[in-house]
């Protein structure tokens, strides 16, 4: 007997429900195994054949909190595969591509690829689920153009966009607790999702029209943006006044309705720096053109520059001639591996740039943007001009982090590109803390301290 969607959503609510997520990378995996873990069946797809050797082996590409104990969960209900006729016998297709930054929009074709794959492979009734970022109005044209063809929506097949909104670093906590927005267009779509959601997630589930999703996934993204931009601008203006932005920030964070981030040297990552630009461009596309959005964009992007001219000014003032940079984490953010749009790229770009040596250390990557690689902290540390905090890895923050810092010579510039370290313990340490918002720090060393080689000569 022929099923219809009402029994697609019966199977999703059993668990029987064969799922086939496409695209194993930072939210399909874990988003796979927490699906197999709940009992549903799931083949894990993707197109990057080395990606699937490794998990086919049991190893996992990412480092994430929680991701092995449900590896081991899943077991056997969770088969990685590169085969596209794997996804003929699966129910329901998740899509968790990437949809990357291009001439200022969306490239969406690793989206329209996945759901060309899914409108050959299923057969009706069919689920799709899509939760790769999409720009406001794409989910309805996709849907419609690539799997219009498979019959009628709510009928041969239901569909639903539910943006991940989880934190790498995180992941696998914030996929069971975080709240989940569910974007549908007919109640038997939204039952399907929810319930395909309920099955780990703890978190609130919220059910409206995908445009709104679309918009709502954005905007969240824009919000830390913007925020993030005005911490930055705070540094800016402290550093163009003379005055400690941290004391700043943190005063003023004690009022109740005050809550300033951190400023730094940039903002990386895949999601904050492409999500506000999809808005601002959708945006300009239908007759308006954003303001705050826009210029926080340019502001963020231009913190590495601004941050590479004060380590430029350091090291010309060390006056020795010598002039080796030790980055220590280039990954976008602490805690993680991703190195994607990490903003410590254009600085270290730009100190090779101008004949500077840079060693890196990163215990996350093995990426060095074209800065020799030390194997460990203390070969990073030999002979340094100037050490830069790139991210503010865990490995950043232990005692014997600190102990291998205090042997660096003294006067040694320690720039935090994160505000990581406490500049009272850097400087006890006999060396000089800067960072962005952080300038006087510097100003105020020379001042006073004349006396010493190093220090009197920046
Ligand atoms: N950063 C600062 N100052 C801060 C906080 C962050 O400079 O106070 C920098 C970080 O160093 C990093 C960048 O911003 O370079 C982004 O890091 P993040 O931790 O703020 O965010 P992501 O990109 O790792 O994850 C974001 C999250 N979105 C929100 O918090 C609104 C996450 O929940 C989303 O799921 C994710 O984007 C995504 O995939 O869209």
């Amino acid at each position: 007997m022929e099923m219809t969607a009402e029994a697609l959503v019966e199977t999703v609510e059993r668990r029987t429900a064969r799922v086939a997520v496409l695209g194993q990378g930072y939210i399909g995996l874990p988003l796979s195994l927490l699906l197999a873990s709940s009992g549903y069946s799931v083949v894990g797809y993707d197109v990057n054949k080395s990606l699937v050797r490794r998990l086919e082996r049991g190893d996992l590409p990412i480092e994430e909190k929680g991701l092995s104990d449900l590896l081991e969960e899943a077991g056997e209900r969770y088969t990685p595969t590169g085969d596209p006729s794997a996804l003929e016998e699966s129910d329901v297709f998740i899509v968790a591509v990437p949809t990357p930054r291009s001439n200022g929009g969306a490239d969406l074709s690793y989206v329209w690829s996945a759901l060309r794959e899914v409108a050959e492979r299923a057969r009706p009734p069919f689920g799709v689920v899509v939760e790769s970022t999409l720009p406001p109005g794409a989910f309805r044209r996709m849907i419609d153009r690539s799997l219009g063809g498979a019959g009628l929506l709510g009928r041969d097949f239901l569909a639903a966009y539910c943006p991940e909104r989880a934190m790498p670093g995180r992941l696998v906590r914030e996929l069971v607790e975080n709240p989940r927005v569910i974007g549908a267009y007919d109640g038997k779509s939204a039952r399907m999702a929810e319930l395909l959601y309920r099955s780990f997630s703890k978190g609130d589930i919220t059910i409206t029209t995908p445009e709104v999703a679309e918009v709502v996934k954005l905007v969240e993204n824009t919000f830390r943006d913007v925020n993030i931009a005005l911490a930055n601008e705070v540094a800016r203006i402290c550093d163009a006044l003379g005055v400690s932005a941290r004391e700043v920030i943190e005063i003023a964070n004690k009022h109740p309705r005050v809550n300033l981030l951190i400023p730094g040297i940039g903002v990386g990552g895949s999601c904050l720096t492409k999500d506000p630009v999809f808005l601002a461009s959708s945006a300009e596309e239908a007759g308006y053109s954003p303001k705050v959005v826009e210029s926080s964009r340019v502001l963020n992007e231009d913190m590495p520059f601004y941050a590479l001219r004060i380590i430029l000014d350091s090291l010309s003032r060390t006056g020795n001639g010598r002039k080796r940079v030790a980055v220590l984490g280039v990954t976008y953010k602490g805690g993680v591996g991703d190195h994607r749009e990490s903003p410590v790229e254009p600085i270290v770009r730009g100190l090779l740039s101008r004949g500077v040596e840079v060693v890196v250390y990163d215990p996350r990557t093995e990426e060095t943007f074209g800065g020799k690689r030390a194997e460990s902290l203390e070969e990073a540390l030999n002979g340094a001009d100037l050490v830069l905090i790139g991210a503010d890895h865990p490995e950043f923050k232990t005692r014997e982090f600190r102990r291998e810092l205090s042997r660096l010579p003294r006067g040694t510039v320690v720039f935090d590109g994160k505000w990581a370290l406490d500049p009272r313990e850097v400087e006890a340490m006999g060396l000089v803390y800067v960072s962005v918002g952080m300038i006087e720090r510097l100003n105020s060393v020379l001042s006073r301290e004349s006396e010493r080689v190093q220090i009197s000569s920046l």
